[in-house]
Parts: structure tokens; sequence; C-alpha cells
């Protein structure tokens, strides 16, 4: 850690290096072409020859001439990579945080509905960011940590680091992104990891909580053409208050009265025309058996348990 610098990440010490290598070279260049020039001026003025000579081709300075810079800027080509290669080398155990970049502000989304406008993150823990636009390009910059990368609508950018400074830390855009751009900002702020547990605990949930994984699989299934979720009836019945209510369904040895069970909903979907909800018609809906595997079956169930029973 290098605190001169303001190092606030893993990766910033590579960086500075290689500015540190380039700038330098580029100090060393900008004296010696300045001196090399005022000699010249002095040296060869007119005062001093007064008959101008002629030289063409001197292989040996031409030489010296490719290889130096060859050689000084695969150098400057070494300490860039070395940087960088690590940039996009993810740690497997890193946290993962999604960032929305949006006209004209930073989400930071840790998932179960815990959206905040700052970046907090555990000290000396490994951090990804997983980068997403809904409108523009725009660029997430935090300088402390020497990390930058672009946030483009459809397409899944990522960064990573691990913060390892305590502290309040500015963030960018840094790609041009319309009226108000230049007040796209945010901090990314550096706890100890026992604050942090407890900030995130606190966060309010304010995002859209993700589907249950059984509506997930009911949804990706298109059950709900057939089924609505507010107990209207479309074709089928509705599923609100299906689990542990009670149908009249009819079967070839007629109709009786049953309870909706784990078995009975299992059933209705691997072999739905066995008993017909009375009302509703044989052959409409089809079998899921070889669709939808047993594990499935069993996260569909939970769902109509807990998500639908409470509507
Ligand atoms: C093409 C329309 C259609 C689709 C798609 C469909 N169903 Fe059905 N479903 C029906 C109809 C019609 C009934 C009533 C007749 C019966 O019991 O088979 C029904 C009945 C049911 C029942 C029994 C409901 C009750 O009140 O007892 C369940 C549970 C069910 N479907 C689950 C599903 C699931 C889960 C899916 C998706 C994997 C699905 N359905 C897809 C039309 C459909
Ligand atoms: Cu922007």
């Amino acid at each position: 850690m290098n605190t001169l610098f303001n190092e606030g990440s893993n990766l910033a010490g590579a960086v500075d290096r290689a500015f540190i290598f380039i700038f330098t070279i580029a100090i060393l260049f900008t004296v010696a072409i300045t001196a090399l020039m005022i000699y010249i001026l002095i040296h060869f003025s007119r005062k001093r020859n007064k008959h101008p000579q002629q030289f063409s081709g001197n292989t040996k300075l031409e030489i010296i001439w490719t290889v130096i810079p060859l050689i000084i800027v695969l150098a400057m080509f070494y300490f860039g990579w070395v940087g960088f290669a690590p940039m996009r080398q993810v740690p497997a155990d890193a946290m993962q945080v999604k960032v929305i970049g949006r006209m004209w502000r930073w989400e930071f989304d840790y998932g179960n509905g815990k959206i905040s406008n700052e970046l907090v993150v555990p000290y000396q823990r490994n951090v990804k960011l997983n980068l997403v636009s809904v409108d523009v390009n725009h660029s997430l910059f935090i300088p402390a940590f020497r990390v930058k990368e672009d946030v483009i609508p459809g397409y899944n950018n990522f960064l990573w680091f691990r913060p390892v400074m305590k502290g309040t830390f500015d963030i960018y855009c840094t790609e041009y992104c319309g009226l108000a751009h230049s007040g796209m900002l945010a901090k990314a702020i550096v706890l100890d990891s026992l604050d942090f547990k407890k900030w995130l605990a606190d966060l309010k949930v304010t995002g859209n909580l993700p589907d249950h994984p059984g509506l997930a699989i009911i949804k990706a299934n298109a059950c709900l053409t057939c089924h609505s979720l507010d107990g209207s009836k479309i074709i089928g019945p509705s599923f609100k208050g299906l689990y542990g209510r009670k149908s009249t369904v009819v079967t070839d040895a007629g109709e009786k009265e049953i309870e909706t069970t784990d078995d009975y909903i299992k059933r209705s979907i691997t072999d739905p025309n066995a008993e017909i909800v009375k009302g509703f018609n044989k052959g409409l809906m089809q079998s899921y058996k070889d669709k939808i595997s047993a594990e499935d079956l069993d996260k569909i169930v939970d769902y109509f348990k807990t998500a639908v029973e409470k509507k």
C-alpha cells in the first residue's frame, strides 16, 4: 500500500508503475531532445560554420535509433501487460455486485432487492462488479482503485478489485452520456467486514425481488397463458389460492371432491387429463411429464404453498 499515491486497491500498484515508467521516459526524452537542440543551434550556427556539409546514410546510427526505441516500447508494453492481465482474472471467491448505469446515476444492486446509491465494499475482500447499462454508454471509473470499464447496453462487462485502504473514494462516469453526465457521481466506501455486514443488513429493500424459483419455472413454461395469478379465469383455473383449496374434479369414475395437495398438483401437471377440474375442458392442458423435472415440480409446489397462498 502506497499512501503517497493513494493506492486504494490491489491493482493500483501495477498501474502506477506503468505510469511512472512511461512518464519517466517521456521526461528523459524531453530533456535530452531539448538539450540536443540547443547544442546543435549553437554549435552548428552559421557564424561557426560558413560552409554547410551534406550527410547521407549511417547504418550504425540507424540501428541504434531503431533498437533502443524498440526496447523502450516493449518495456512499456511489459509494464502495461502485467498491470492489465490480472484485471481480467476475477478470483473465484469474489463478492458480486451488479452496477446499473442509467442517465444519470449509478445504482449498486446487492441482490434480494437491496439497491444502494453508494458502492459499499468490505476491506480486503475481492469484489466483482457486473456492469450493465439500461440506456446509453457509460463508463465506471474509480480513480483510487485504478479501475475503469465501459458500461454498454446489451453487453455484460465487469471489473474487479480488492480494496486495501479504508475510506471514501470518488466514482465518476467517464463516457459522455448526455446532459447531466458531469453529475453522474457516486462514492465508493470501504468498511471493515463487520461494519459492511451491518450496513448490508440495514440496507432497505427498494428494488424488485427476484421471482420465486417456482414462479420462474412457471413463467419459462408459459403456464401463465392459461392460468392467472390474480384469481381471474382464463383457459384454466387461476393459481390464486390453489394450495389447500377444495375442488371438484371429474374423473373416468365420476365426480369427486378433492383437496389440493402436493401430489394432486404434481399429478395435474404430469397427467393433467386424469382429473379435470369441474367447469374446465379436458385435453387443453398437455402433460409436462418429460418437460419438467421432479426437482422443478417440487419448486412449483413450493411456490404455490408460499407465494400464491398469501395473495
Ligand atoms: C393450454 C392451456 C394450459 C397450459 C399452457 C397449462 N395449463 Fe394447467 N390447466 C389447464 C386447464 C384447462 C386446466 C383445467 C383442466 C384440468 O384439470 O386439466 C388446468 C389445470 C391445472 C391444474 C389444476 C388446477 C386446479 O384448480 O385444480 C394445475 C395445478 C395446473 N393446471 C398447472 C399448470 C402448470 C404448472 C402449467 C405449466 C407448466 C400449466 N398448468 C400449463 C390449461 C393449461
Ligand atoms: Cu454516464
